[in-house]
């Protein structure tokens, strides 16, 4: 976890922390700034949340540090008081004839009705969150999610970007490319690569086991269930490289599985897009070989189809399709679909 390292001031992170401790970040944070753009990895003695690179993040930041913090720590304060002025006010010394009466209504009244008020507030703020990440900007580019045991899939239909397999570094490799160790378990060898400042819609869904791509700096979270197709979205502010893992224990290898995501310039994710073979210009569902963004969101390209059909199948207590890409009653894509068959890791 890295402190964050803008609007340090601003927010209301001084609450929680001695003088010296707040000193001691602001002159880490300072330091942080002569690194290479790598948000995501572990960062010796730091504390807090990590840089935010993306609008979604930086509102949740401003919920966690000034709304969800202050409440925080003035409420463990205030129980921490009175805790204290009980011991010292009423124990058996200094207070030896103690009061008979165990109700009092005015009170609990109180202690009913202000912790409620404090959830409503509170929700005010969460709802406004949840909203914002439900209401997802016109998307500039779609990148469909596919997680695998134990390995992610990406594919950009609308580009005619074929899906392909984004593996972890291995450790060897790490040393080798002389990258910081620290990059180990979250460093690809394929990332996912999008323009800076685009919205940039996720198709997430899941080939095997529930998985989830989860990237702290862009605030995203959101399970990759089979069967099933799930929207997010982010929108990354500045070029960089951004680390992120699996957050679903999905098997042995699951902290094997990162999610790296190369931030880059519009001239630079054309020149990407064009050596994995595809092309700036949108594609038609005929030309897209996995389907366009729309179709997998609608879950008619054949492998979500597959999927679909093998859980429902589930559902009705049918037996279950050996692979779902060889059910039966799956209809047969109008092109060979290759991420019919995940790809073995
Ligand atoms: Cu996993």
């Amino acid at each position: 976890m890295r402190m964050s390292r803008m609007g340090m001031g601003t927010r209301a992170r001084g609450l929680i922390s001695s003088g010296a401790a707040v000193l001691a970040l602001a002159l880490f944070a300072a330091g942080c700034n002569q690194e290479p753009e790598r948000i995501g990895q572990p960062t010796d003695g730091a504390v807090g949340l990590q840089t935010a690179a993306a609008p979604l993040m930086r509102e949740a930041h401003m919920f966690h540090d000034a709304i969800l913090m202050p409440i925080i720590t003035f409420i463990c304060l205030l129980v921490l008081g009175l805790i204290t002025w009980i011991v010292i006010r009423y124990n058996k010394k200094s207070n030896p004839v103690p009061a008979k009466w165990s109700h009092n209504t005015l009170v609990e009244v109180i202690w009913t009705i202000v912790p409620v008020l404090i959830l409503v507030f509170i929700s005010l703020f969460s709802f406004r969150l949840l909203f914002n990440y439900h209401d997802m900007p016109k998307p500039d580019l779609t990148v469909k999610v596919t997680g695998n045991q134990w390995n992610w899939a990406y594919e950009y239909p609308d580009q005619g970007v074929a899906e392909y397999i984004s593996n972890m570094l291995p450790e060897e490799e790490i040393a080798e490319r002389g990258m910081p160790h620290s990059l180990y378990r979250l460093a690809a060898d394929e990332p996912m690569v999008v323009p800076v400042g685009a919205n940039v819609r996720l198709l997430v869904t899941a080939a095997d086991v529930i998985h989830a791509v989860a990237l702290p700096a862009f605030g995203l979270k959101t399970d990759a269930v089979p069967g099933r197709v799930n929207e997010t979205w982010f929108k990354a502010e500045r070029p960089g490289v951004y680390y992120g893992q699996c957050s679903e224990l999905c098997g042995v290898d699951h902290a094997f599985m990162p999610i790296q995501i190369n931030v880059v310039t519009e001239a630079e994710f054309a020149t990407w897009v064009a050596s994995k073979g595809g092309s700036m210009t949108p594609k038609t569902p005929a030309q897209a070989p996995g389907g366009t963004a729309a179709q997998i969101e609608a879950g008619t390209t054949g492998a979500v189809a597959a999927r679909n059909v093998s859980s429902d199948a589930m559902r009705n207590g049918a037996a279950i399709p050996a692979a779902a890409g060889a059910a039966p009653a799956a209809p047969a894509p109008a092109v060979p679909d290759t991420a019919a068959a995940p790809a073995a890791q």
